[in-house]
């Protein structure tokens, strides 16, 4: 590897154009600017979107709404803000996540450093000068120390590979690139393809609209009640009160939810109690019934079963024809062990008379028509067709830009058999690359993650100028003992049995086809205690000069 033992050809930061390129202006791209202008770095953020708010920008479905409770989902960063903004429900909607993400960077006066408009098509390294020339659509280059990649864990959609898809004549659209102006569905005959959680939002709300609505479902996914309700303005000065314990309450929690995984093991309550405990859980907001089920409900075939059974009774219960409750009802995975979507009377729009499902497993899609779509068993006419189709999630959205290391290392080519990082952060021949939400860093409940990552960073940035240092990058054994370990924590989970993005499976996607250890299957306190442990002994694992 080309790295040299010091570094007397680096260029002085001061004749680069910025310190640090942020790529992104989601949640992370917003926080780690904030925090890098704190040190009083030259930064700037390039974004393709013209606002910021990332997932929050792009997915303006119809539906789209937080499903982890709102207040323990925004930043906690600044008592500041969470004395000024006032969540309407426990769930927000899309249109107030976006009104919030841009409250908190006109707050902060961030637009200016913003870059709006500005898709990043290229990043290469230059072992000269020890920095970034980062590329963006339409010719305009950066050069900076160091790039920070904000760009999201769920952002690069993909289309399904079905023939005729651009001779639709009507109007189409994925969930993730939705239009600004909006889909009118008021009497249109509309067709959803895919019911995962987009997929779910997005049906629940268009079938009260649209003259005729049919979903074209793969795999059906097992989904559970929100329980979405308003917050009064009484209860809203209850949950500020308590702002301290709830992020305190987070932070001990595995995945950074509210929710607490009960320690109890299925069979170590009787079934009367089980069953009480499975009802309440089913009747409580959010993820209770996925993040705070028993302790081996996600590791154990015979404890998932009963909570699979019992939710798929659930279904039955719901949806008034057996036979299309049966084609709701997943047999290919258990509880919990693909993402779970959450509802508000998601089953019952299939008592509707205006709503059909197809399942593609009896009857597969053959090919989009410019009428509609054409199935191995009939032909459909559509005025509208929503792609629900899902994201090359994780290493996607490093996929589509030219990532190139130290000595021209090309990042995919590095990820080819799976992404490899330390801590999520860092990869091992891309000097001062840090990634916010990568893969393999502790996720669960985002902005919590998002916070501590770019705690991290920046701490390590301070570092390395404070040192006057100009290459930060992680050892290959620094790479290989956090991978050992990552996969490590996937053994024995039964999220690693599943195809899923979770497994870094999608099959829209060449190469996606084999299942990768893609997420850090351990906690978040032990993620953190990791990080913590690196950040004060002094960063030996990486290498700084
Ligand atoms: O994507 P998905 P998503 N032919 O990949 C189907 C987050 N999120 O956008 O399962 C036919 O889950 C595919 O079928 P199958 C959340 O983390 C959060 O819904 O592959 N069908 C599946 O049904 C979530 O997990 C919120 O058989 C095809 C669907 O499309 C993540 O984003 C809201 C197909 C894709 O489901 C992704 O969710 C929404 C094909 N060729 C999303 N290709 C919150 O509430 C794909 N499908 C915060």
């Amino acid at each position: 590897m080309a790295v040299q033992e010091t570094d007397p050809r680096s260029t002085p930061s001061s004749a680069l154009e910025f310190d640090v390129i942020v790529i992104g202006a989601g949640m992370s791209g917003l926080y780690q600017l904030y925090r890098l202008r704190e040190l009083g770095l030259r930064v700037r953020v390039l974004e393709a979107g013209t606002g910021v708010g990332g997932t929050w920008y792009w997915n303006r479905y119809p539906g789209c709404r937080f499903d982890s409770e709102s207040y323990s989902y925004g930043f906690s960063f600044s008592q500041e803000v969470l004395d000024e903004w006032d969540w309407s429900e426990h769930f927000a909607g899309q249109p107030e996540v976006e009104r919030y993400c841009n409250f908190v960077a006109d707050k902060f006066d961030l637009k200016r450093d913003i870059q709006f408009s500005a898709r990043v098509v290229s990043a290469h390294f230059d072992d000269d000068s020890h920095s970034w020339t980062v590329g963006v659509d339409g010719d305009e280059s950066y050069r900076a120390r160091f790039m920070v990649m904000a760009i999201g864990l769920l952002s690069a959609p993909t289309m399904p590979r079905f023939e005729g898809i651009e001779d639709f004549k009507g109007t189409s659209a994925h969930t993730g690139l939705w239009p600004k102006e909006g889909i009118d569905f008021d009497g249109k005959r509309v067709a959803v393809i895919g019911t995962g959680a987009s997929g779910i939002q997005a049906i629940q709300e268009i079938a009260k609209s649209a003259e005729h609505l049919t979903v074209f479902q793969r795999r059906p996914n097992w989904c559970v009640p929100l329980h979405n309700d308003p917050i009064s303005k009484q209860e809203m000065a209850e949950i500020r009160a308590g702002y301290d314990e709830l992020f305190e309450h987070c932070r001990q929690t595995a995945a950074c939810f509210i929710h607490t995984i009960d320690p109890r093991g299925t069979f170590e309550v009787s079934e009367r109690e089980r069953y009480a405990f499975l009802e309440q859980q089913y009747a409580a907001r959010g993820f209770s019934m996925w993040q705070g089920n028993f302790r081996d409900m996600l590791t154990d075939h015979a404890a998932n079963q009963v909570v699979a059974d019992f939710v798929a009774d659930k279904i039955r219960g719901r949806v008034k024809d057996q036979t299309v409750a049966e084609k709701l009802i997943p047999k290919d995975h258990g509880f919990g062990t693909r993402r779970v979507p959450q509802e508000t009377f998601y089953y019952e729009v299939y008592n509707q008379p205006n709503v059909e499902l197809v399942s593609m497993l009896d009857t597969p899609i053959e090919r989009i028509t410019p009428a509609g779509i054409k199935t191995a068993a009939a032909a459909y006419e559509f005025d509208v067709i929503v792609y629900a189709t899902g994201f090359d999630a994780v290493s996607g959205s490093f996929d589509r830009i030219d990532i190139r290391g130290s000595g021209g290392q090309a990042l995919q080519e590095s990820w080819s058999l799976g992404p490899r990082t330390f801590v999520g952060v860092m990869v091992d021949r891309f000097p001062n690359m840090f990634m916010i939400m990568g893969p393999h860093a502790a996720l669960g409940n985002n902005p919590r993650s998002i916070e501590y990552n770019v705690e991290w960073v920046t701490d390590l940035i301070d570092f390395t100028n404070r040192n006057k240092q100009t290459w930060a990058e992680a050892t290959p054994e620094a790479v290989g003992e956090w991978n050992a370990f990552v996969v490590e924590k996937a053994e024995g989970s039964l999220a690693s049995e599943v195809d899923s993005w979770m497994t870094g499976i999608n099959l829209n996607v060449e190469g996606k086809q084999m299942r990768t250890v893609v997420r850090y299957a351990g906690t978040a306190p032990e993620y953190r205690a990791r990080c913590d442990e690196v950040a004060a002994g002094g960063y030996k694992e990486l290498r700084l000069q």
